[in-house]
């Protein structure tokens, strides 16, 4: 039987991941995460599919297009977890449950940070916890999906 599909969204910049600001985001790439979300997803009976776009309406076109296509969105918006409600809108039409992921804790940075549209919306969020924050997400996410024994 086909294994339910994950989609692990990711917004701007998070491609610099690696490279960049390591004592803030860590030194894992992001294809590190995707590598490792897929060995955990392959233990869990999960598929995963990881992507990143910079792009609000890129990110808004692959929510969308989970429609119906996959049991589960985790989703770190970036910086658009601050400022968008498009993004917000989408998930609120994905019938799937959402996990919100930032590798850093947002409310221990500036104030800014510290309100996300998305969390009106995700079932669970994860901050703080690097790139292991998206194999926490992957657990839950595996529980979330569970088919009930009742
Ligand atoms: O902590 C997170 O995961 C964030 O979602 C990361 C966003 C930030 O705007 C959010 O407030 C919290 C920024 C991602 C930028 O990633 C970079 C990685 C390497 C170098 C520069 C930026």
């Amino acid at each position: 039987m086909a294994r339910p599909v994950i989609h692990i969204l990711n917004g701007p910049n998070l491609n610099l991941l690696g490279s960049r600001e390591p004592g803030i985001y860590g030194h894992q790439t992001l294809d590190d995460i995707a590598r490792d979300c897929t060995a955990l997803g392959g233990d869990l009976g999960l598929e995963t599919v990881l992507q990143q776009s910079n792009h609000e309406g890129a990110l808004v076109d692959m929510i969308q297009a989970a429609r119906g296509l996959a049991a589960g969105i985790i989703i770190n918006p970036a910086a658009y977890t601050h400022t968008s409600v498009a993004i917000l809108d989408a998930l609120s039409a994905f019938e799937g449950p959402v996990i919100e992921v930032h590798l850093s804790n947002i409310h221990k940075r500036e104030n800014f940070r510290r309100h996300s549209y998305v969390s009106a919306r995700a079932d669970a969020v994860i901050a703080g916890c690097g790139a292991q924050g998206y194999l926490l997400a992957l657990h839950h996410m595996a529980d979330l999906i569970a088919p009930s024994s009742t």
